[in-house]
């Protein structure tokens, strides 16, 4: 054997053992199970992505194309099979699609051979990231995500950008049609397809923002009705799910998947941040909305559902936890996919039960810490009854 068989092979057999390895249940908190390993990494690129297989033109056997991190995804049950759409970076910083499929959800997730070549339109995105999938009545599966381009009206700031939402939909998760980028009066991320007409007309999520990272006076996650996913328009936006001050969303929220119907109403996953002295803190927090109204709020647990723990706090952008992705199986099952620090894809698992259970009984953030004693101490009453 040459040395660079003897290396291929070795790259082969970590590789396949990392695919085929079972996940392990970790801590549960009894709301949701966290798992061990992560579902998804750089590591799980196919070999063909990373390395060019060829003695003649690469006889050491380096690595020719950098994948840098996996991490914000996705999620649809698609003909019985875990489907991710996950966002791949590569050392070049530049995010794709790319989907990845698991037979029961918590492990050996493969990326399918190619990633998704996204179609165009207007003019070519920087960047692309952080697909909402959603199954919607219509028939269609749309992926929403974030488009990024550089800000044309600031030449000289070389961070200036501007964001805005990305459509896609697909049949079958090879051939993607794109429709016109979501127009907006100001620059919009986390914007995510209600998977039911309202009155008639598609029902948006939206993050409105003033600029590329800061969201200034945009308020919190919004609510829109458009006419149509084909040139998409967002005018008439109110904020449904308010940031406030001395909260988990002091600074920023945004949405997470599309909710969740259940008997109690629409149950939405959403990330919340603030800033500390070690920069920004993203959590994630659930909150509920009413099945006849879905931009009604009806329950808000206070503070965070989930937040960073062990080495899900470190990354590239350290102290994350961002979700784009749920699966809400036939049996009732849920599985969060949650990306932490912009590096790696985690699952976690839970029940729909258990997760209204949880939004309709954990009382709300009262703004005050007078609030937060009195509450602590209704409970202890109780218990000591
Ligand atoms: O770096 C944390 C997250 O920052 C952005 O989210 P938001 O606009 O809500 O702050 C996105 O870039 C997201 O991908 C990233 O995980």
């Amino acid at each position: 054997m040459t040395a660079f068989e003897e290396r291929l092979a070795s790259l082969r057999k970590e590789h396949e053992a990392l695919l085929d390895r079972d996940n392990v249940p970790a801590g549960t908190n009894g709301v949701y199970q966290r798992y061990r390993y992560p579902v998804l990494t750089a590591d799980h690129a196919p070999l063909t992505w990373r390395y060019d297989l060829h003695p003649d033109s690469n006889p050491y056997l380096l690595e020719r194309f950098g994948i840098h991190a996996v991490f914000n995804s996705g999620a649809i049950l698609w003909q019985g099979r875990y489907l991710l759409v996950a966002r791949v970076e590569a050392a070049d910083r530049k995010s794709f699609f790319a989907v990845a499929e698991s037979p029961n959800g918590i492990d050996h997730f493969r990326f399918w051979d190619r990633p998704v070549t996204l179609p165009e339109w207007g003019e070519p995105a920087t960047n692309v990231y952080d697909m909402r999938l959603v199954a919607h009545q219509d028939g269609w599966v749309y992926g929403i995500f974030c488009v990024e381009r550089k800000d044309a009206t600031a030449p000289e700031d070389l961070s200036a950008a501007v964001a805005c939402a990305g459509v896609v939909r697909t049949k079958d998760f090879l051939h993607w049609e794109r429709l016109p980028d979501i127009q907006a009066q100001c620059q919009q991320r986390n914007v995510v397809l209600h998977p039911e007409f309202v009155g008639g007309k598609y029902a948006l999520y939206t993050r409105p923002q003033d600029g590329f990272i800061d969201t200034g006076k945009g308020g919190g996650i919004g609510w829109a009705l458009t006419d149509t996913m084909d040139g998409a328009v967002i005018r008439d936006e109110r904020i449904i799910n308010e940031r406030k001050y001395h909260t988990i969303k002091e600074l920023k929220n945004g949405e997470g998947p599309a909710p969740i119907k259940t008997p109690q109403g629409w149950l939405h996953l959403a990330h919340g941040v603030r800033g500390c002295a070690s920069g920004l803190r993203y959590v994630l927090y659930l909150y509920m909305t009413a099945l006849d109204d879905p931009a009604r709020m009806i329950a808000e647990p206070a503070g965070f559902f989930m937040a960073p723990e062990g080495d899900e706090f470190l990354g590239d952008v350290s102290n994350v936890l961002f979700s784009n992705g749920w699966i809400a199986a036939p049996d009732g099952t849920v599985y969060i996919y949650y990306a932490s620090s912009d590096y790696r894809l985690h699952v976690a698992t839970s029940t729909v039960d258990r997760l209204v259970d949880y939004c309709l009984h954990t009382t709300p953030d009262g703004l005050r810490t007078g609030d937060t004693v009195r509450r602590l101490n209704e409970l202890i009453d109780r218990n000591l009854q």
